[in-house]
């Protein structure tokens, strides 16, 4: 089982790490939808102003009858460019790339209901299969003049390692033809006190999103994590630009694992490196667009030059 082999490596690890693609069961998929809402988190809001406003232009530069998302969750933030799409062309193609069965049906259905003009297909997986599983279902040789434009929003990008964003823009890229675009959503450098703020709010919600993968690791592999003997830490680490969270226990402490077995040792104010996001500049952007087969083409920014939308095009 993949978290079960994840757990176990990256407690045994040192320094002690957990993936944070684990924050998302149901209950931290709640938390991260409430995280949207909270006034420090701005970047959802900066993005959704973008795409308010340029969504036509968007979709005048990249002409797609096909739109390709990578994490489409409710696809809140696509409705403004599905319904650009359908402005500018009768019918359209909306593949969905997702990890949860159950967003991928009620997005598919919610969306099939609102635009008549839609053809929606969901992918479930994790990035890698659902590209997979896409490129299978689509190998149309010969077929020309179908531009797609693969959508990877909400800074996604910014919690993969530099190599790792870099390996999955190009497998973005092997599954596009050269005309093809990606929008690609990535949260801009900025001040120190208002990145760790948005991973630090007042009202504590962050803090929860953290902690419930301990939560998790109990209520799944029958761990025996005391959640309140660890804290909710986030700080920007300018030097690799980006915000780390972590979880630090307060106390020297053992925690067994049931289901793994394993027994982890914790001294205090030990740390879990629980998540890296990173931020970027246009010109790491712009680098790492040309290593994985794209050029920057045009970016657009919301008015506090928070966040960023890019457009990719493939050569
Ligand atoms: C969904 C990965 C973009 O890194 O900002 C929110 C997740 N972590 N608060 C981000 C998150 C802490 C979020 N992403």
């Amino acid at each position: 089982m993949p978290f079960a082999d994840d757990v176990r490596a990256g407690l045994t690890a040192l320094p002690k790490t957990l993936p944070s693609r684990y924050f998302y069961d149901q209950l931290g998929s709640a938390i991260f939808e409430a995280i949207t809402l909270l006034p420090e988190y701005y970047l959802t809001r900066a993005e959704t102003e973008i795409l308010t406003a340029h969504a036509d232009e968007i979709i005048a530069d990249a002409q797609p009858s096909r739109l390709i998302e990578l994490g489409s969750g409710s696809a809140q933030k696509t409705r403004y460019l599905i319904e650009a799409g359908l402005r500018r062309q009768r019918n359209l193609d909306y593949s969905a790339i997702d990890i949860s069965q159950t967003v991928l049906a009620a997005t598919a259905k919610a969306l099939r209901a609102q635009y008549a003009g839609l053809t929606v297909n969901s992918y479930q997986g994790e990035y890698y299969g659902g590209l997979r599983a896409l490129a299978q279902a689509n190998s149309r040789p010969g077929e020309t003049g179908h531009r797609a434009l693969a959508l990877f929003l909400g800074s996604n990008i910014g919690n993969f390692d530099p190599p790792e964003a870099l390996r999955l823009l190009r497998a973005i890229r092997d599954v596009l033809e050269p005309g093809d675009a990606l929008l690609l959503g990535a949260d801009l450098k900025k001040n120190r006190a208002t990145l760790e703020a948005a991973y630090d709010d007042a009202i504590g919600l962050t803090g929860a999103f953290n902690l419930n993968i301990l939560a998790r690791i109990n209520r799944e592999l029958r761990g025996r994590f005391k959640v309140r003997s660890f804290r909710h830490r986030a700080v920007y680490n300018e030097e690799h630009g980006r915000v780390e969270m972590h979880l630090v226990s307060t106390t020297d402490q053992v925690v067994a694992i049931d289901a793994l077995p394993l027994h982890v040792s914790f001294s205090q104010g030990e740390s879990i490196h629980t998540e890296s996001s990173y931020k970027f500049s246009r010109d790491d952007v712009e680098r790492l667009a040309r290593n994985a087969g794209f050029e920057l083409q045009y970016v657009w920014s919301d008015a506090e030059h928070r966040f960023a939308c890019h457009l990719l095009r493939c050569v």
